[in-house]
C-alpha cells in the first residue's frame, strides 16, 4: 500500500506539532480505507475546525472543511442527497462535544450512516489549550491554571445513550487495533462513533506533567485495557478499549426513502 496515493502532497508540510497524535489517526484511517478496498471517489470526509479537523485537507478524497462544530450537520446533508457514498467525519473533542455536542447526539439518535471519529486530546489544541468537555476534573489547561472543576463527558457512554449503533474506543498507541476498529466502523451501517485518545503534547501534555509525546503514549499503554480485562476490577480507573456496541437497526436514509415512497403514492 502506498500512503502517498491517499494524500494531497501539495498541502504538506502539515500543521501538526512534533509528537501530535492526529497524524497517527490519519495514517490509520488511510490503512483502514485501503484494506476495505473502497474507491477514493466513493468517500467523503467532512470536518469542522481544529488541529484534528485539518485531516480533511490532507486526504485525497471528496472533502469538505466546514465550520467549527457543524461537520455532522454538513455530513447529514451530503449523506441524505448521496446515500451511496461513505461519509467519514474526523473531529476533536471540542468540535464534537462542546460546540458540536448537539449535532452529535441528534445524528446518533437518527442512526444515519456516518462514521464519526473523535480524536480526544482533552483540550482545544488549535486555539492554545483551553479546557474542553474531556479535560477532566482537577487537570490543568491554559484557561484552568488552578485546576479544572468541570467534570468530563464519557464519550462512549454519551454515544451509546444517544443511540449510536457502533461505539468503540482506542488510542494512538494501539495502532493495529485502531486500524481494525476503523475498518469495522466504516463497514457498519448506521451512526458510529470511535473515540481515539490522541495526544497533544504541546498543550495538554505540558500543562499536565507529561515530559514528552512518548510519555503520553506510555500513559495510553499503561492506563488502558481491553474490554473485559480482569485488571479493571483491581483498578477501576483503567480506561477500557474495544468495541462497546455493535447493533443493526434501521438506517435513517433508508427510512427516509420509505417515507418519500409513501408520500409519493399519496
Ligand atoms: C464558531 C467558532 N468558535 C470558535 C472557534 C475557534 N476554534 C477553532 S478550533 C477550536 C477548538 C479546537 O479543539 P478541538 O475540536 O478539540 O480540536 P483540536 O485542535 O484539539 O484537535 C476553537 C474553539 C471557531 N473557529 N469557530
Ligand atoms: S496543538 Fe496539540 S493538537 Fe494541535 S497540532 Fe499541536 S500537538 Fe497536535
Amino acid at each position: 500500500m502506498v500512503v502517498k496515493d491517499y494524500i494531497r502532497e501539495r498541502f504538506f508540510p502539515h500543521i501538526w506539532c512534533p509528537g501530535c497524535g492526529h497524524g497517527i489517526v490519519m495514517g490509520s484511517m488511510i490503512r483502514a480505507i485501503h484494506n476495505l478496498g473502497i474507491k477514493k471517489n466513493d468517500i467523503v470526509v467532512v470536518s469542522g475546525i481544529g488541529c484534528s479537523s485539518r485531516i480533511s485537507g490532507y486526504l485525497d478524497f471528496h472533502t469538505l472543511h466546514t465550520i467549527h462544530g457543524r461537520a455532522l450537520a454538513f455530513a447529514t446533508g451530503v449523506k441524505l442527497s448521496r446515500p451511496e457514498l461513505t461519509l467519514i467525519v474526523p473531529m476533536g473533542d471540542g468540535d464534537a462535544l462542546a460546540i458540536g455536542g448537539n449535532h452529535l447526539i441528534h445524528a446518533a439518535r437518527r442512526n444515519i450512516d456516518i462514521n464519526a471519529i473523535i480524536m480526544n486530546n482533552n483540550t482545544y489544541g488549535m486555539t492554545g489549550g483551553q479546557f474542553s468537555p474531556t479535560t477532566g476534573y482537577g487537570n490543568y489547561a491554559t484557561t484552568a491554571p488552578y485546576g479544572n472543576v468541570d467534570r468530563s463527558f464519557d464519550i462512549v457512554k454519551l454515544a451509546i445513550g444517544a443511540g449510536a449503533t457502533f461505539v468503540a474506543r482506542t488510542t494512538t498507541y494501539h495502532v493495529t487495533e485502531m486500524i481494525k476498529i476503523l475498518e469495522k466502523e466504516i463497514a457498519h451501517k448506521g451512526f458510529s462513533v470511535v473515540e481515539i485518545l490522541s495526544q497533544c503534547p504541546t498543550y495538554y501534555g505540558r500543562k499536565n506533567n507529561f515530559a514528552s509525546a512518548v510519555d503520553m503514549l506510555n500513559y495510553y499503554k499503561t492506563h488502558t485495557i481491553s474490554i473485559g480485562s480482569e485488571k479493571k476490577e483491581e483498578n477501576p480507573d483503567l480506561i477500557e478499549r474495544g468495541i462497546f456496541k455493535q447493533e443493526e437497526k434501521p438506517e435513517y436514509c433508508d427510512e427516509y426513502d420509505e417515507i418519500i415512497e409513501k408520500a409519493s403514492k399519496g
